[in-house]
């Protein structure tokens, strides 16, 4: 698929405050800090799209992004270590999980794992959890650019176990990086595979008469 526009499409504190929208959205989620934003960036081949940032826990809000004006993607407070109390952080999870859980034109959400790191119990239980609530989902290791292959292979091999142990079926397991790119076109191309088709132009009938000059 080609991102023909890609632009902000609002923001929002809730699920109460999202905008009404009836296209299929998919959802980036993740620890603070594991490349939600630039994926999001990435993927929609617009820098500063969605602010990325060196300090965690810095995206506080539901963040929506409108493409080709087909469908929409979500970078969502990540959950975790955020720099904040430990109050605050509850605030952030029950956020993104009434999001998660109550949101109608959700089509899919992307549990993003950072492929430089061993799969935490977090994210497990966080991808347990998805499966509970019959939320679709696929997984993406992000930055494989700063590993060496053997090493993501290997933690890919170690999640894969984990997730079999757990009875956990993920739809798709991508690797990505947003420096490299990595991994776009197979993202992309599997969010269109997931759209409502689009009516195809009927071809004029190919015949032609004497008269017709063109
Ligand atoms: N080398 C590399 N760095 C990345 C990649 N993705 C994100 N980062 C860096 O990781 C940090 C956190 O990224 P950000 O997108 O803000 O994470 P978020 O908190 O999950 O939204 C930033 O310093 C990014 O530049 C990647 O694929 N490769
Ligand atoms: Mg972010």
């Amino acid at each position: 698929m080609k991102i023909t526009s890609a632009s902000y499409a609002g923001c929002a504190v809730d699920l109460e405050a999202c905008p009404v929208s009836n296209l299929p959205e998919f959802a980036f989620v993740g620890r603070s800090n594991v490349g939600k934003s630039s994926l999001v960036n990435m993927l929609a081949e617009v820098k500063g799209l969605a602010k990325i940032s060196g300090t965690p826990g810095k995206t506080k809000l539901i963040n929506f992004f409108r493409i080709n004006d087909r469908w929409t993607l979500v970078d969502l407070p990540g959950y975790g270590f955020a720099k904040v109390s430990k109050a605050q952080q509850a605030v952030f999870n029950e956020q993104v999980s009434n999001y998660l859980t109550g949101r109608e034109n959700l089509k899919q959400v992307f549990a993003l794992l950072d492929s430089q790191l061993e799969p935490l119990d977090t994210d497990l239980a966080f991808i347990d959890w998805l499966q509970q609530c019959k939320i679709p989902y696929s997984i993406i290791f992000t930055k494989t650019d700063r590993s060496a292959d053997t090493k993501v292979i290997s933690h890919e091999v170690q999640l894969m176990r984990a997730l079999n142990d757990y009875g956990l079926k993920p739809n798709e397991v991508f690797k990505c990086s947003a420096k490299t790119k990595r991994g776009r076109g197979a993202i992309v191309n599997w969010i269109e595979g997931q759209l409502p088709k689009k009516p195809k132009k009927k071809q004029g009938k190919a015949i032609q008469l004497g008269w017709m000059k063109k």
